[in-house]
């Protein structure tokens, strides 16, 4: 009788499993072969529903840096600026994605950018030539930053041709991204992408 139940139980975890999309893990290596951790990766699947904004987004300037890094954000997405330090920063963006200047400002304000086209806008403070940061905007649910082994695990990508892409500020490529097929098995895909060497 124990046995029966344990074998029932197992089947059920099974058929579970099966019915959830399995994951895509991907390894971003930079041309020189080495891992590249903070790059994004993303996947875009043909009739895919766009992701919607939701909730607040921030890049905040504290110790004289923007946190997070690289933000990632949906296309019309409004993302705040506030300024946790005591000196004051003056935040802009020259890229086509978003180009925009929020002029000097102190402690504790806010400032908002609506990101309304898809792109990566290169951030920078005119009084803080140092601090740097990129807002990613994206057209797809399925992306995500990679950890410190140059890897991320993407959930729900459902099987089929996808166009898989890596983007980071040290590619040599046009937007600092390159692209290329992929296909998504019912199993999920475990796979590398890196620039051309
Ligand atoms: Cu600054």
């Amino acid at each position: 009788m124990f046995n029966r139940i344990c074998l029932a139980s197992g089947l059920w975890i099974l058929t579970a499993a099966a019915s959830l999309a399995s994951p895509v893990t991907v390894v971003a290596k930079g041309a020189d072969g080495r891992v590249l951790s903070g790059a994004v990766v993303s996947i875009t699947v043909a009739g895919a529903p766009r992701p919607q904004p939701r909730g607040t987004y921030t890049m905040s300037q504290q110790n004289i840096a923007f946190a997070p890094h690289v933000l990632i954000v949906p296309v019309g997405a409004t993302v705040s600026f506030p300024n946790r330090d005591r000196v004051r920063h003056h935040a802009y963006s020259f890229s086509p994605a978003k180009r925009f200047e929020l002029k000097l400002y102190g402690r504790d304000e806010t400032k908002s950018v609506t990101f309304d086209r898809p792109g990566v806008a290169a951030i920078g403070c005119n009084i803080h030539d140092a601090m740097s940061a990129f807002v990613f905007v994206t057209t797809t649910p399925f992306v995500a930053i990679t950890d410190g082994s140059g890897r991320v695990v993407i959930d729900g990508v459902p099987p089929g041709q996808v166009s898989l892409a890596l983007w980071h500020p040290s590619i040599r490529a046009p937007n600092n991204s390159v692209s290329r097929p992929a296909i998504v098995a019912a199993g999920g895909l475990a796979t590398e992408i890196a620039p051309a060497r």
